[in-house]
């Protein structure tokens, strides 16, 4: 292997390293390793859950090194990068952790993610493999994944939880035992470790460019990461923690989440879907006392929920971030609920804010939280750089032991996102509250954010720009009670032709898009409104798409 998964990463400043290792945030342990350790502490007790199966620590070290073990036998090695596009699963935990150990990158592709994006994944980090299910939802990923090999050269394993159908697929339950004794394994796997500043995973960027953006992150860094949200979130030995939200992303994945649970001898409840029903019900049978949700899924529940017939008893705490929180909402989730509620604004390149758990309701309700880590750097900054003047909105600007300095081989991206010193550009709109707080605003960026899934304006505009009938596209997030914003399409047709909805979302299945980037509605113009420069006017065109909705 090349450490492929290593070349175009941006480290941080050498003095910097050396800080953040002197003051404790960076640990030089590797995520991998810690598995053996978990299963020391924690040994009999229970680490994840999903559905019937219930697997120990002790177990779950065993799994991770068995299959650790079949990776390096496909011949897989360190720095080689691994698609992982799993529902919420145990095999998902024991898949990430195993290719974790050996050096192997898990990328962590959403199920949601079709032809489109997968390829771009693959190809960007020259994936040598890849987990998907056989079937999930009706879908059949295992299809997919065995046409990508077709056109990646690269992508020379596909795993599959569940049966194979082709000799080109191997069953990952088929990687579940192995030849030799327990401590050979782990011997071998001990000589094979990475290095805790080597690149541990690679998450996927809420982006606004034409495709998604990747971040690789260290051991150290990723490490510091759940550990610190632990703390912040008050987890423990006795937390039951829920994930319902989709598991590659950040916010289960390691805010604090499954491996900030892990890491404390918790217990993780897996569950493929927040649908409420489903979601109380394992609440109630596991005595869940932690777990996150977007702000979409929050008020489903807080609309689902009836007292008597639902018994939420063990819940302690929701962790609600990804999108906007209405104040109006956070204020009625401890009533009806009864338990507390956590902001958390966080983003994959790095910086998480938490409220306090003990920030007053008021606080709680009304700000986003601040920076977990006490040497995370924040700017608040106008469009020309400067600071703005205390409590007036501006960027955020962000440096810290957990904000990687670029993305991964992002190329002129990294100038666009990162300023020369290092700031990363979150593009979020904030303000600083009294408290100490951040208050999210708006953004800069231009994405849509559905339910806390983004959508880039950007790379749906240019596959617009690709239709005989388009002369001009552009693409804005319309307000939705359900999920806080949807995808809007408007557009001014070169032809006199207006195609509908249901034509314009073939067209975006055509080219293989993840569903939830799918247009909702679309709007035709005679001219949209334009900047000084030219460019489409989207602050005027939410004013008149907003006039429309009235008329
Ligand atoms: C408003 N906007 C928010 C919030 C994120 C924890 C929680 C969320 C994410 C996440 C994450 C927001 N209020 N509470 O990675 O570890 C928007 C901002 C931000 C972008 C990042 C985590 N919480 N956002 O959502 O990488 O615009 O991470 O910059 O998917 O979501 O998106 P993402």
């Amino acid at each position: 292997g090349g450490h492929m998964a290593r070349d175009g990463q941006v480290p941080w400043p050498p003095s910097l390293m050396a800080e953040y290792t002197a003051k404790g945030y960076w640990r030089g342990v590797t995520l991998g390793s810690l598995v053996g350790e978990w299963a020391d502490r924690y040994g009999p007790r229970t680490a994840l859950v999903d559905g019937d199966r219930r697997i120990a620590y002790t177990e779950l070290a065993a799994l991770v090194d068995t299959v650790a073990v079949n990776l390096v036998d496909l011949g897989l090695r360190d720095g080689d990068a691994m698609l992982v596009q799993l529902q919420n699963c145990w095999e998902f935990v024991v898949t990430t952790l195993a290719a974790i150990r050996v050096g192997v990158v898990p990328v962590m592709a959403l199920p949601t993610y079709r032809e489109r994006e997968l390829t771009h994944l693959a190809a960007h980090v020259e994936a040598a493999a890849i987990v998907v299910p056989a079937v999930w939802r009706r879908f059949d990923y295992q299809d997919m994944a065995l046409r990508l090999t077709d056109s990646l050269p690269h992508l020379r394993h596909v795993l599959v939880v569940g049966d194979p159908v082709s000799s080109r697929a191997i069953g990952l339950h088929g990687l579940l035992s192995a030849e030799g004794d327990a401590q050979t394994r782990g011997k071998l796997l001990d000589d094979l470790a990475p290095r805790a500043t080597d690149v541990a995973l690679m998450l996927m960027s809420g982006g606004t460019t034409g495709l998604p953006k990747m971040i690789a992150r260290t051991h150290n860094d990723y490490e510091y990461n759940a550990r610190r949200s632990g703390e912040v979130s008050g987890l423990g030995p006795e937390t039951v923690y829920l994930t319902a939200l989709p598991v590659g992303h950040n916010f289960p994945l390691g805010s604090p989440g499954v491996l900030g649970t892990l890491m404390v001898g918790g217990r993780v409840v897996l569950l493929p879907s927040p649908e409420p029903r489903a979601a109380f019900a394992a609440i109630e049978r596991e005595r869940v006392t932690v777990t996150s949700a977007v702000p979409a899924v929050v008020q489903r529940w807080l609309e689902y929920y009836e007292p008597g017939r639902h018994d939420l008893s063990s819940l302690e705490l929701i962790q609600v971030g990804g999108a906007r929180l209405a104040p109006e909402v956070a204020l009625r989730v401890t009533p009806r609920l009864g338990c507390r509620l956590q902001q958390v604004f966080g983003m994959a390149e790095g910086l998480i804010n938490y409220t306090g758990l003990d920030d007053p309701s008021d606080v709680v309700a009304e700000t986003q939280g601040r920076p977990m880590c006490p040497d995370d750097e924040i700017r608040i900054v106008d469009d020309d750089g400067a600071d703005v003047p205390e409590g007036l909105p501006g960027e955020l600007l962000t440096r810290g032991p957990y904000t990687p300095r670029g993305y991964f081989r992002g190329g002129v991206h990294n100038a666009q996102s990162f300023t020369p010193d290092g700031w990363y550009r979150t593009g979020d709109v904030v303000r600083l509250h009294p408290s100490g707080n951040l208050v999210v605003e708006g953004r800069k960026k231009d994405l849509i954010n559905r339910a806390g899934e983004k959508v880039s304006a950007q790379e749906l505009e240019d596959v617009l720009y690709g239709l005989p009938w388009v002369a001009r596209a552009a693409v804005v997030g319309v307000p939705d009670d359900e999920v806080g914003e949807r995808v809007c399409v408007c557009v001014v047709t070169s032809s006199g032709t207006e195609p509908g909805l249901a034509e314009v979302r073939a067209e975006f299945a055509d080219r293989g898009f993840a569903l939830y980037k799918f247009p909702e509605r679309i709007e035709f113009f005679d001219e949209l409104p334009l900047t000084d420069i030219g460019k489409p006017d989207k602050k005027r065109l939410r004013v008149l798409l907003a006039e429309r909705q009235k008329a």
